[in-house]
Parts: C-alpha cells; sequence; structure tokens
C-alpha cells in the first residue's frame, strides 16, 4: 500500500494522523535515534524529516539514521532539493502556492523530479500555504515569499482551492517552525469547509488541547516539531488527542 493510502487510512479510522517533524540537521545529531524510539511507541502515524536550512553534509546520513529505527513511514518534507535521497518512503511533493517567488513553485521541483524518477519515491503533491504566525520564520526567510496575514481566511481558501484545482492530493496550512500562534482555527475551518482533500496543519502547536481544536475544525494531519524537540514524552497525549475517533 502506497504511504499516501496509509495516511488516508489512519485519517478515516482515527479521524486524523499525527505526524512529528525530525529536522535532520546538526542540532540534532544526538537525539535522532531515541526520538524516532519515542514515535515507534507513541502513536504516531508518520514522520516528516526535513528542513528549510541545514548547518552541515550529513543529512542524508541522518535520514538513513532515522529510516532504519523507524517502523512508520518516513516522508520527506523538503526544504530544498539538497536534502533529497534515496532513504524516504514518500515525499510531499510540494510548491509553495501562498507564494509569488518562481524558484518555489516550480524551480526546485524541476530540479527535483529526475532524480525522483530515477530513485523511483513515491510522491504525495502537496499544495504549501505559508501563513503568518508571528514569529518570522526560517521559511519565510528562506523561500523569499510573504506569508498569507492569519486575519485573511479568504486568501487562504483561494489558495488552498486553487492548490486542490491544479490537482494537489494535500494541502499544508503552515503558520511556520517554532510560530508564536498556531494556524487560526477560523482559518482551518474556513479552507477545509471549501475543500474536498485532507489538510495538514503545523506550526507553533505545542500542546494536546491546542491539536485538539485543529482537528475539531476540520484538520486531517496534524504536525509538531519544536514541542517534541523539547519534550518528546508529550507524543502520546497529542496523539490520543489527535485521534479522536479512538
Ligand atoms: C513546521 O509545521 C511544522 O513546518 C512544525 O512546526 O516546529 O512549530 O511544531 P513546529
Amino acid at each position: 500500500m502506497s504511504v499516501f493510502s496509509q495516511l488516508n487510512s489512519v485519517i478515516d479510522e482515527k479521524g486524523a494522523a499525527y505526524v512529528v517533524l525530525i529536522d535532520p540537521d546538526r542540532k540534532n545529531e544526538n537525539l535522532l535515534e531515541s526520538r524516532v524510539e519515542s514515535a515507534n511507541e507513541s502513536g504516531v502515524d508518520a514522520l516528516f524529516v526535513g528542513g528549510s536550512l541545514m548547518m552541515d553534509m550529513k543529512c542524508k546520513e541522518r535520514v538513513k539514521r532515522i529510516k532504519d529505527v523507524s517502523n512508520i513511514p518516513v516522508i520527506f518534507f523538503p526544504g530544498g532539493v539538497g536534502q533529497l535521497n534515496a532513504y524516504y518512503d514518500a515525499m510531499l511533493f510540494m510548491s509553495v502556492i501562498s507564494g509569488r517567488n518562481p524558484h518555489y513553485l516550480i524551480g526546485e521541483q524541476a530540479i527535483a523530479a529526475p532524480i525522483v524518477k530515477d530513485i523511483g519515491m513515491e510522491t504525495i503533491p502537496t499544495g504549501y500555504i505559508l501563513m503568518d504566525g508571528g514569529a518570522g520564520s526560517t521559511v519565510e526567510f528562506m523561500s523569499g515569499t510573504r506569508p498569507i496575514p492569519m486575519n485573511r481566511s479568504d486568501i487562504a481558501v483561494a489558495h488552498a482551492l486553487a492548490g486542490q484545482y491544479l490537482g494537489m492530493k494535500l494541502i499544508y496550512l503552515e503558520a511556520g517552525s517554532g510560530a508564536k500562534e498556531p494556524v487560526a482555527n477560523n482559518v482551518v475551518e474556513a479552507v477545509t469547509e471549501t475543500l474536498d482533500i485532507p489538510v495538514i496543519v503545523g506550526g507553533g502547536i505545542r500542546n494536546a488541547e491546542t491539536a485538539s481544536e485543529k482537528v475539531k475544525t476540520g484538520a486531517s494531519i496534524i504536525v509538531t516539531g519544536t514541542v517534541i524537540e523539547e519534550n518528546s514524552s508529550l507524543m502520546s497525549e497529542l496523539a490520543d488527542a489527535i485521534h479522536w475517533k479512538n
């Protein structure tokens, strides 16, 4: 079964899926295996692996280490084509559709596509929408795109719908890693009410209560990164809150 089908089965059965983001960067050098083991044991449905900025050359080596320990799907969440390698089970084939920077709309994708074909990796077409989470995110800087103001759910809906009509299979509503404020409930609600495809919500989600609000307002997949880097014991609690049908 494809990774995308597995995610959809989890969404059907449990109400929503829980994904932990692991940044394969230097800062996590000594914690990778323990974090993946915690995810294996805590009801996490998949790992996203990637980041906007790599501070050394060991990304590929770290992805292999993650894959060796993980018993859940390891999905590439691309910060850039430099992080592409054969150790992932699948990748979000992403375009920053909230932005107007052609390099992140189609440039990186065209560089990556022949390599992805050569590897034979599963691709999940994903429209990435950056919302303003109030923290001036790394992705805002690195992608050279402006986030959508959080009080403009209409703009978020228009971009999400355009992504759906372009054939995206998922929409990622992102407040940016370490956001002060996660994507607002009314934005999640407006987008998920309008769309027919599953919506991922991430950025600034720091506790089970917030995660629960996002799934109640329509999110199908919740991503947490920063809070797990600080305290991996929160994974079980977050998984329980997100799997609301259980
Ligand atoms: C970032 O949405 C993810 O792309 C996770 O954000 O690190 O704030 O949990 P946090």
